[in-house]
This record gives structure tokens, C-alpha cells and sequence, in this order.
């Protein structure tokens, strides 16, 4: 038995996880005089940047400067960004720069996993052991671990049986891949494959693209970023910053007030068509305030971006497969650098699996109902078991033993989509239940992780050594969830937001909807002295002992 395995060390608060939102907590509960340690799995910071690397892996929202810390005005003006729409590459050179900055990296331990959590009742701490056989003992444990980080490969039959390159966008490997001259497969047209497709089209031999569901793709209007944006950000930040604050998305513009429906169709048109020619998300969060609460606005942008699919892609039969049936923003928006026009090409063709489904994969590729596939190379864009994967795969064990899997047996039991009850000490940062996925995420990290420091000061002046929900609190910040999302049009669709996409997940919205709301609300609960939740002192546990 190595000396490792032997040593229990011990620390007042434990971060799994160091992207945008572990390295934030990071640097909070540090300052606060705290003993703190990162645990992270990946030989670097990054999180999800760190993992997606594939082809054309960009910030889809907001654009540079603003998907990136907001709290310190010396990282806003020492680090200069190269695109609008910044690389995956770009946003890891961010974070090491921050990491460096803050000097963060000392308190994280890298390559490290943690493979069991569990709560002691006797101590009111966190007993936590590594894959190395480490052991580790925390008050509080932080879990930063992504929403977007356990990657979804689907069960297809024969897949094992393929024998030539396969690589999932979510878990792209470091060395370069290279696609000149050989058939490649992707499966998926979410976000990840629309915008590596046009990446890999650019070398392949021939791509093949399985398509079980046609997207909305706006253009990302990437280019290199203008100095005169940057300035403008600088100089008006603490604006920018109000803006962020008070709109339902974190995104640093003023919103529209008007609906979709005020303007006539040839001013509307001209609006869209203005945003289309700038590119980004602009379009669906800025132009009007209704497109994602009233069908008929949404009609209105969803009719646009169909005229524009027919008009660039040259096939009317391809053009027909493209074509999006789903209400408008309601999964993942995404955006592209040149996707419809990759269809264009000579070397792609489109198989639409709703009326071509797949029958099974060979060792050479894969046979449809209508055909075969020789396949080289088959790049998974299949994306992630969204937000709840990670927690659910460490399955923390709570109070009495319980784990998390049988506690979220019938639904995810939340409050405020940070706190779990049964778990005390547990807190989430992007959980499900909170907005995360659908705000400024590295500000819906801040924000988070401000909310957990000032908990946790408020526990350590009050002699407290334990919080958690208080039992049935949970219920009815399920039906706040649920009434933040039946003011919008998302309650249609099947996505990731609700589950869809993964064979027996719970069908449950896991997206808060309330935007600035939703933060306010985090305020007022620590100014009510933590309502809704229980904590128990210091001394009774010290009796209780
Ligand atoms: P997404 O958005 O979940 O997209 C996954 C895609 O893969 C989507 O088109 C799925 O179709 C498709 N898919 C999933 N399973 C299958 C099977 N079994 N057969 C065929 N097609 C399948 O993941 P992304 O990685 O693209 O994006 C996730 C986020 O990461 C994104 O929002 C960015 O913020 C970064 P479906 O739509 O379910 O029919």
C-alpha cells in the first residue's frame, strides 16, 4: 500500500472540477481565508474547453469580451482576444491566463478523479477518495464538474464492431486528426457537428452526415475582433456590466421591448436580415423580446432562416432535408462559419436517418435501410448526458447512506438548483434547475460562486456546521422552474434542457428560466438568513458526538 493511500488530507472546502466555474470558487473561497483544493481530472484548467477540441470548437455566446470573467477589470483590460467568436484554443489560453494571474494553480491537483463522495453525519464533513486511492476529508464540497462534460455515445448496433477511427467531439484527443483523403461519418448536427462539419468537409476525401434532426443555424459572423469593440467595453464597463446584470441572458446589450409582430414584414425582414449579415446570437436574444414566448413572433424568424437554408443550398432535395420543423430556439441555438454551403460541396452528402435510418455498423462503415456507407473515420457529434451526467456518474452519498442515483430516482430534486436536500454541504454551481446552460455562464458562475463564498462566511461567523434544504422546499422550487418555462415556448420540444436525449432520463425541464430573476432571488434568500434551508450549530454536532 503506497504512503498516499494512508494520508487523509484535509481541507475546509473541496472544488471538483476547474473550468470557468471551479476556478472562480476557486479564488472566492481562497480569499476568504479558506484551505481549498481543486480536484480535476484533465492534465489542465478549462473544463469543457479543455475537452472539446474538435474542428472549429467556438463561444457561441455572447461574443469577445464578454464570455469571459466579468469580475475583475484588470483581466477585462490585460488579456487581448484575437476573434469575435473566440477558439477553443483562444478561451484555453484565457483560462491559463487567469490561472496564472491568480496564481490558482498551486491549490489544484490535476489528473485526479474523484470516485466517491460521501457525507459523514457524525463529523458533518465530506469523505471523499481519488482513483489513486487518496484520501481526502472537506466541510464543503463544491461541485463544478460541468454541464456539458459527460459525453452521450449512443447505442447503436454494431457500433464496437467499426474498426476504423472513432472519436467523440466531447472527448477529442490532443494530437492532431487528419481527415485529407478518407470517408468520414458524422452522426449529429447539434452545435458540436455544425461546426466541425464544415472543418472536416474542407480535407475529407468524402463526408457523410447522418442527420436525425435539421437545425436553425445562424451565421456566427466570426471575424478578427475590432479594437474600437474592445475599447468601447473598457471604457464603458461598468454599462456593459448593468446590462448583463439585468437581462434575461446575461448578454452585454440592451434588449428589445418590442415584439416581432409590432414591426410590418419588410421592416421585420430588414432587422433579420441585418442581424444575419453581423452574425451571432444577436438575432434570437436581441431583436425582438417575444421570439421565444410567442409562436407567432417565433414563426417570423423561423420562416427567415428556412428562406435562407432553400436559397444557399443548391440541391432542392438537400434543401429539403435541412429544412427545421421544431419551434425556433427551443434546443440549443446554434451558429455556424459557412454550414448550409458546406452541402455545396462535391465530397458531402446528407442522409436524413428519419427516412433512412441507421441498420447497423460494420467493421467498414455503416449500413442505412437504403444503402452502405463505407466509412474511414466516424466522428461522433452526439453530444452529453447535459448537466445532471457528471454529479450522477460520482453519485455522492448523502445523509443515511442515500446515494444521489436513488434520491433523483424519480425526478432531480433541487433548491435553487445548487443545493440538494439530503446533502448537506453540498453545493452546485450550474445544477440542474438553475439557469446555467441558458444565461452567460461564466457570470452565472460568478454569480453562483459568490453566493456559495457568502454562505459559507455566514455559516463560519455563526458557528454553523451544516446546511441543506429544508424537506419539501424542493417541490416548490420545482414549480418555479416549471412556471419560469411555461411563459416560453421551450415546454414543446424534445432536447437535452429536458432530457430527451438520453434513453431513461427523467423528462423534466432542468433549465431555469428567470434569468436576472433567478439571481435576485439567490440575493433575497441570504438576506432572508438562508431561507428554506436548515443548519445545524457546531455544538449540537459536538454533542452529538
Ligand atoms: P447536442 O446539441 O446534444 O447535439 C447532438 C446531436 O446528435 C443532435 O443532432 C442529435 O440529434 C444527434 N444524436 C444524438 N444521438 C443520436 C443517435 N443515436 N443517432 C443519431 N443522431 C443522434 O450536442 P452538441 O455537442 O452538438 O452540443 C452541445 C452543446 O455543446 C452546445 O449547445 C454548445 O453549447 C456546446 P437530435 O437533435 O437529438 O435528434
Amino acid at each position: 500500500m503506497s504512503s498516499k493511500s494512508l494520508k487523509t488530507c484535509l481541507f475546509d472546502a473541496v472544488i471538483i472540477g476547474a473550468g470557468f466555474a471551479g476556478l472562480y470558487a476557486l479564488h472566492r473561497l481562497r480569499e476568504m481565508g479558506l484551505s481549498v483544493r481543486v480536484y480535476e481530472g484533465a492534465s489542465g484548467v478549462g473544463g469543457t474547453w479543455w475537452w472539446n477540441r474538435y474542428p472549429g470548437a467556438r463561444v457561441d455566446f455572447p461574443s469577445a469580451p464578454y464570455y469571459a470573467y466579468s469580475f475583475s477589470k484588470e483581466l477585462l483590460d490585460e488579456f487581448e482576444w484575437e476573434e469575435r467568436q473566440p477558439s477553443q484554443r483562444e478561451v484555453l489560453s484565457y483560462l491559463n491566463f487567469v490561472t496564472d494571474k491568480l496564481e490558482l494553480r498551486p491549490d489544484i491537483q490535476f489528473e485526479t478523479w474523484i470516485t466517491d463522495a460521501s457525507f459523514d453525519e457524525a463529523t458533518n464533513r465530506w469523505e471523499l477518495k481519488t482513483g489513486d486511492g487518496e484520501r481526502i476529508s472537506t466541510q464543503f464540497l463544491v461541485s463544478a464538474m460541468g454541464t456539458l462534460s459527460d459525453a452521450n455515445k449512443p447505442n447503436i448496433a454494431g457500433i464496437d464492431d467499426f474498426a476504423g477511427e472513432i472519436y467523440h467531439t466531447g472527448q477529442w484527443p490532443h494530437d492532431e486528426v487528419s481527415f485529407k483523403s478518407k470517408r468520414i461519418g458524422v452522426i449529429g448536427t447539434g452545435s458540436s457537428g455544425i461546426q466541425s462539419i464544415p472543418e472536416i468537409a474542407k480535407t475529407a476525401g468524402h463526408l457523410t452526415v447522418f442527420q436525425r434532426t435539421p437545425q436553425f443555424s445562424i451565421p456566427a459572423g466570426n471575424r478578427p475582433v475590432d479594437p474600437a469593440d474592445v475599447a468601447e467595453a473598457r471604457n464603458n464597463w461598468e454599462t456593459r456590466k448593468r446590462y448583463m446584470a439585468e437581462g434575461p441572458v446575461g448578454m452585454p446589450y440592451p434588449m428589445s421591448e418590442k415584439s416581432a409582430l409590432d414591426d410590418p414584414p419588410e421592416v421585420r425582414n430588414a432587422v433579420y436580415q441585418k442581424l444575419w449579415d453581423d452574425g451571432g446570437l444577436q438575432m434570437l436574444f436581441n431583436a425582438y423580446d417575444d421570439l421565444l414566448a410567442v409562436k407567432e413572433s417565433n414563426d417570423t424568424l423561423a420562416d427567415f432562416i428556412r428562406g435562407k437554408i432553400k436559397e444557399i443550398v443548391k440541391d432542392p432535395d438537400t434543401a429539403q432535408k435541412l429544412m427545421p420543423d421544431y419551434i425556433l430556439g427551443t434546443k440549443r441555438q446554434v451558429i455556424d462559419d459557412g454550414y448550409f454551403n458546406t452541402y455545396n460541396r462535391d465530397n458531402v452528402n446528407l442522409v436524413d436517418l428519419r427516412e433512412d435510418p441507421i441498420e447497423k455498423f460494420t467493421a467498414d462503415g455503416v449500413r442505412t435501410k437504403d444503402g452502405e456507407h463505407p466509412l474511414d473515420m466516424l466522428v461522433l457529434a452526439t453530444g452529453f448526458d447535459a448537466i445532471t451526467g457528471k454529479l450522477l456518474r460520482l453519485n455522492p452519498k448523502g445523509r443515511g447512506g442515500v446515494d444521489l442515483r436513488t434520491a433523483w430516482k424519480d425526478r432531480f430534486y433541487t433548491y435553487l438548483g445548487m443545493a440538494i436536500p439530503g446533502f448537506p454541504n453540498l453545493f452546485m454551481v450550474h445544477g440542474p434547475e438553475s439557469p446555467s446552460v441558458l444565461f452567460n455562464m461564466p457570470l452565472g458562475a460568478e454569480r453562483e460562486g459568490d453566493w456559495i463564498r457568502n454562505c459559507i462566511a455566514h455559516l463560519r461567523d455563526n458557528g454553523i456546521a451544516s446546511i441543506e434544504p429544508e424537506p419539501g422546499i424542493d417541490a416548490k422550487w420545482a414549480e418555479s422552474v416549471e412556471a419560469a418555462a411555461k411563459e416560453t415556448l421551450f415546454h414543446g420540444t424534445e432536447s437535452w434542457y429536458s432530457g430527451a436525449n438520453i434513453e431513461g432520463k427523467h423528462q423534466q425541464f432542468i433549465v431555469h428560466l428567470g434569468g436576472q430573476e433567478y439571481f435576485q432571488h439567490l440575493i433575497d434568500v441570504a438576506d432572508k438568513d438562508y431561507e428554506g434551508f436548515v443548519m445545524q450549530a457546531e455544538q449540537e454536532v459536538a454533542s452529538a458526538g
